[in-house]
């Protein structure tokens, strides 16, 4: 084997003991309604992060390839700080929390490489913070169950890279199942598993290939107006402090004391609350034009109402209205840009990646990308050695 030298350190691939698969995921309907005690219904995707860990008989010295980056991030278990480049806050924020939660993390080398496309919205952040916990709880043996997985990773995101992220994200890379979306009730966080084969109709995701400042400051804002709103509210009717206990008609009553920005950020959620029930029924019912209503819908409540949407994923939605064999589309993920979501007839799709490629390279002089995908396993092990 050659070997490879990064500044002074030997980057040759390792012989490994375990590899890990991560996925991302999308989300067929339900977005900001996680951190309102809402309902999402997302899937983990067929595209994932790989992760080969091997002990490395150090106490405390960690070294994390990633290959996207060509770069290696070397960490003192014992001296944990945030980094300052992008991905590294991930990772030094789920080592962080996992040394919170146990004592038996030793020294490890670990290589990534990824096929889920960066900052568009289908949760590479998430399958990297839960396939690196997954991954160092099986090789250490630490005990941890998958929901305490999930909500490291959660915790992470909230402590180390400074997004106030809700559950979906964790919990769909983690939970995922093959053929299945999962309805997931943000608050109690009970979930089941929903059937999920649309043939002849696929999911189609279109990637603008943007993302907006805004990404992480916007989210954040959408957090404390929604959460504020809710304050009043709740407040006023003397109910507890969740949108599951408050309705549309108090949201409307109390609409001058909201002001326009927290009311429309409060109907939207209890309204996509309500699409995402819908949504399943539709599902179950194999009634995928109504399923398809609902994404058009949703996506109006996110560009108009929640506003987090962007002239990019606009205009593809609106594209896709366009063509009937499309039955519905809608954003997907934080927002400010990254992919759409199509439910689009099998034999459309060809066709209509070429004219949304067209049309959107002459409206924002941008290459459009596009990926098909299915519902898929969550995060698991792929091979062990010794
Ligand atoms: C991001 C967050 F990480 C999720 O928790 C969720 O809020 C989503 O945006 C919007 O639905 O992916």
């Amino acid at each position: 084997m050659k070997k490879k030298i990064v500044g002074d350190l030997d980057v040759t691939e390792f012989a490994y003991d375990l590899e890990v698969s991560s996925p991302g995921r999308i989300n067929l309907i339900g977005e900001h309604t996680d951190y309102n005690d809402g309902f999402v219904l997302p899937a983990a995707i067929d595209k994932s992060i790989t992760m080969r860990f091997r002990v490395n008989g150090s106490n405390t010295r960690c070294t994390i390839k990633s290959k996207g980056f060509d770069s290696v991030l070397v960490v003192d278990l014992a001296k944990i700080d945030k980094g300052t480049e992008g991905w590294h806050n991930y990772v030094l924020g789920v080592l962080n929390e996992i040394q919170l939660l146990t004592q038996g993390l030793k020294g490890f080398d670990c290589e990534m490489e990824t096929d889920i496309p960066v900052g568009s919205g289908v949760s590479s952040s998430a399958a990297l913070e839960c396939g690196l916990a997954f991954g160092l709880n099986e090789l250490f043996d630490l005990g941890l169950d998958k929901w305490q997985i999930v909500k490291l990773g959660q915790r992470a995101e909230h402590n180390f890279v400074g997004t106030q992220c809700g559950i979906m994200d964790q919990f769909a890379s983690v939970m995922g199942k093959k053929g299945h979306s999962m309805l997931l009730d943000c608050r109690s966080l009970d979930f089941e598993y929903i059937p999920t084969d649309m043939d002849p109709y696929v999911i189609l995701m279109l990637n603008t290939n943007v993302k907006h400042n805004l990404s992480t400051s916007g989210y954040n804002d959408r957090k404390e107006e929604s959460s504020s709103g809710l304050k009043i509210i709740a407040e006023r009717y003397g109910v507890p402090n969740s949108f599951r206990d408050i309705t549309l008609d108090m949201i409307n009553e109390c609409k001058e004391d909201l002001g326009d920005v927290r009311y429309k950020r409060c109907s939207y959620v209890l309204e996509e609350n309500e699409r995402v029930l819908k949504a399943v029924e539709h599902l179950k019912n194999n009634d995928l034009i109504r399923l398809g209503k609902l994404l058009y819908e949703s996506h109006q409540g996110q560009s108009k109402k929640y506003e987090i949407s962007c002239p990019e994923l606009d205009f593809l939605v609106d594209f896709s209205k366009n063509w009937e064999e499309v039955l519905g589309a809608r954003m997907v993920g934080g927002g400010f840009g990254g992919c759409t979501l199509n439910i689009i007839h099998k034999e459309a799709v060809d066709s209509f990646v070429n004219a949304a490629s067209e049309a959107y390279k002459k409206k924002f002089s941008i290459e459009l990308s596009s990926f098909q995908t299915v519902p898929s396993e969550g995060t698991a092990i792929i091979k062990r050695h010794g």
